[in-house]
């Protein structure tokens, strides 16, 4: 397909777990993607990948989100054919630690707030005013279950997914006379590199978060985004709270055999 015949979806976060599983889901049903993410390795191995699976068009934009600079020079420097985004999946995001406020770290508190908070509200300000101009589009934020609950020692992660929930709902607002959806997608314990990531690289820690159930992988939190977006236009999915089976709140999971 033409990319002039192709919508457009931006996918932040694409070099793993629910990012790279949405660039994946995406490109079947025949969408042009643009991703992001810091690693350019990991998103050049992507692109290929769907470039030669489903003759994807492909457009990957490397930069950190938290830098405001480089989020606006490089969505404002898109060229005429990459500019019109229909969907804008505000994913990048991390937990760093697991521990009271009192002992938390204040260099990770400033990372997740910067990623999650501030790099969602960096890019969604760069891509919004294209929407509204176009009178058309749909942003798709990642919560998670920490927007809708708070947990022993989450406590800043907690709090901006919770901001995520937030926004979601005044940007809803905003944008309601644009004809401009906007939708919130909380997913439950989901198995990627995100506990790797809060662990810092200690992998038997995060992997034991997964032990004695089945978790939700990128796969399955992809294909719940790509439903949100396939809806007819007149249709939006507010906000959707997606868990394993064997969890049912934040701290409550069944664990057999551990
Ligand atoms: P991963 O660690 O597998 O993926 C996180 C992605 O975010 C990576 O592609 C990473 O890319 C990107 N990222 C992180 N920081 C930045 C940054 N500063 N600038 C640009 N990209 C960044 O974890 P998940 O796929 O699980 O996480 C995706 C989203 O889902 C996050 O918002 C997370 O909070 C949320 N979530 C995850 C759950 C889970 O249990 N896994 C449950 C609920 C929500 P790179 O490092 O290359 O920049
Ligand atoms: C990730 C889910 O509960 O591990 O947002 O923090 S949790």
């Amino acid at each position: 397909m033409l990319l002039s015949q192709s919508k457009i979806v931006f996918i932040t976060g694409a070099s793993s777990g629910i990012g790279e599983a949405c660039a994946i889901r995406f490109a079947r049903e025949g969408y042009s993607l643009i991703l992001n993410a810091r690693r350019k390795d990991r998103l050049d191995k992507l692109a290929a990948k769907l470039k030669n699976d489903f003759g994807t068009h492909v457009l990957n934009l490397v930069f950190d989100v938290r830098k405001k600079e480089s989020v606006f020079s490089a969505i404002l420097a898109l060229k005429d054919e990459w500019k019109n985004i229909d969907i804008l999946v505000n994913n990048a995001g991390l937990a760093l630690g697991l521990s009271d406020l009192h002992g938390g770290d204040t260099e990770d508190w400033e990372q997740m707030i910067d990623t999650n908070v501030k790099g969602l509200l960096y890019v969604s300000k760069a891509v919004v005013p294209g929407m509204i101009q176009r009178k058309k589009g749909h942003i798709i934020n990642v919560g998670s279950i920490a927007a809708k609950e708070t947990y022993l020692k989450g406590n800043v992660y907690c709090a901006t997914k919770h901001a995520v929930d937030s926004l979601t709902k005044a940007m809803r607002m905003e944008l309601l006379t644009h004809n401009i959806r906007v939708s919130l997608v909380n997913p439950g314990a989901t198995n990627t590199e995100f506990s790797q990531v809060r662990f810092k690289g200690d992998k038997e820690r995060a992997d034991s978060i997964y032990d004695g159930f089945t978790p939700l992988i990128g796969d399955d939190i992809a294909r719940c985004i790509l439903f949100c977006a396939e809806l007819p236009d007149h249709v939006n999915i507010n906000d959707m709270l997606i868990m394993p089976t064997a969890q049912a709140t934040a701290g409550l999971i069944f664990k057999e055999n551990v």
